[in-house]
């Protein structure tokens, strides 16, 4: 393993490369630390590293070597050949992890495309492997050549599976285009992959989610109801977990649960009280949600875990994120509190009106456009006549100046 960084982020980082591994079913048998400025450009690891990590592979009978990092082709091929064993990388690993997790269509298919995106430049390792699973079954065209076949046969599949995605894309948006015009409010969970989402939504919900101590858990976002403590309706939105370093070709895997993320009313950002560095997970949640567009909605940070957690975490988490939810998915302790937050947080409840509003209110009519929903607008003789959902203050202020018959606000 090969990591960048300070030496503490270096070790965390190695940490979290190793619980990586073995979510994706490996043994770990040893880690080592290079520091560098920079990667070596032929074996990313320098060549007297490299030796000594053959040294490592022979005595320990590995057979895998994982660097925490992206590998460009030529690397991956160089360090082969030094270390005679199979040598992965960061991102390849999180690949495998997600293509062992995916569940939905949409999940299945956007690892898939990740995968092959992956892939396709790395081709002369991969290209044995492929045909010997027996994918190796279009026709060569005249002078074309194994790998040639092989990138055209990648090609090929990936707009295959760009254009399942895109059909995908419009049934989730208009899924979630549905929830939002809905009157329940939506709340999404963020947060860095085994922070809890699942075990929250499931204590928050009393849904059965899965929840298990590995990363990656949960892929794909999972919809549920809840209750505030007030007794409002609200719809909650299990996510993906996000990690460091996210590759590239994730991205667009992620892209689902990040527009997920971008749609809610209100945003739960849990953190792991457990975790040796949460500020520097949440850092990590930023760096992720910041790779879509922008989301306005407010956010509440939940610290989990706090029937475990250290005090000194704690302690920090107070001082850097004041005003935090603390909370125990396990034990329950601090939910009813998250309960009550949730009603204070969560936006206003829309309210119907069927009201005239006198013409020169133009502006009132111009706040039904920006803020409600299921807008009818007519003009009568006295004014305009709007029926719409909107916000209390809205409709109280539009009950005062609309003109009868059917001049008051009703909810
Ligand atoms: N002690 C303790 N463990 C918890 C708590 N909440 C969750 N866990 C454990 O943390 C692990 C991860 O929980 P999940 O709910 O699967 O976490 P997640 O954030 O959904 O994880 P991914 O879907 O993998 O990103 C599980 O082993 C849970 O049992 C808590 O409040 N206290
Ligand atoms: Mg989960």
């Amino acid at each position: 393993m090969w990591t960048h960084g300070s030496a503490l982020e270096a070790d965390r980082s190695l940490q979290e490369l190793a619980r990586l591994a073995e979510t994706a079913g490996s043994v770990v048998l040893e880690g080592v630390v290079q520091r560098r400025s920079v990667p070596d450009p032929a074996t990313y690891v320098g060549s007297g590293k490299a030796r000594e990590l053959r040294d490592i592979v022979q005595a320990t009978g590995a057979d895998t070597v994982i660097c925490d990092g992206e590998l460009t082709p030529g690397q991956l091929r160089k360090l082969e050949a030094v270390l005679k064993v199979k040598v992965v990388d960061r991102t390849w690993l999180i690949l495998d992890i997600f293509a062992h997790h995916a569940r939905s269509k949409e999940g299945k298919a956007q690892v898939a495309l990740a995968q092959m995106e992956y892939m396709l430049p790395r081709l002369r390792g991969w290209g044995e492997s492929l045909s010997q699973q027996g994918a190796g079954v279009l026709a060569r065209g005249p002078g074309e050549t194994k790998i040639e076949t092989d990138r055209r046969r990648i090609r090929s599949q990936m707009s295959r599976l760009k254009r399942q995605l895109r059909t995908l894309d419009k049934v989730r948006a208009s899924k979630s285009a549905l929830r939002r015009n809905s009157d329940e409010p939506s709340v999404v969970l963020a947060g860095y992959t085994n922070a809890g989402k699942s075990s929250l939504l499931n204590r928050l919900t009393g849904a059965g989610l899965l929840v298990d101590d590995a990363l990656f858990a949960t892929l794909d976002p999972t919809v549920r109801r809840g209750k505030t403590a007030s007794g409002r309706h609200f719809t909650i939105t299990d996510t993906v977990g996000f990690v460091r370093h996210l590759p590239h070709a994730l991205v667009e895997a992620f892209k689902s649960t990040l527009e997920e993320v971008a749609a809610g009313d209100l945003l739960l950002i849990v953190l792991d009280a457990t975790d040796p560095d949460p500020i520097g997970q949440l850092q990590a949640v930023r760096e992720a949600m910041a790779q879509t567009r922008q989301h306005d909605a407010p956010e509440l940070f939940v610290v989990n875990k706090v029937d475990v957690a250290d005090p000194d975490t704690l302690a920090q988490i107070r001082r850097e994120l004041p005003g935090s939810a603390e909370v125990s998915a396990k034990t329950g302790e601090g939910i009813d509190a998250l309960l009550a937050r949730l009603d204070e947080a969560l936006p206003d409840p829309l309210i119907a009106i069927d009201v005239i509003v006198p013409f020169d209110r133009g502006d009132l009519v111009s706040r039904v456009y920006a803020v409600g929903s299921e807008i009818k607008v007519e003009h009568v003789a006295e004014g305009t006549r709007v029926c719409a959902r909107v916000p209390a203050d809205l409709a109280a202020a539009m009950a005062r100046v609309s003109g009868e018959p059917t001049g008051s606000a009703r909810s």
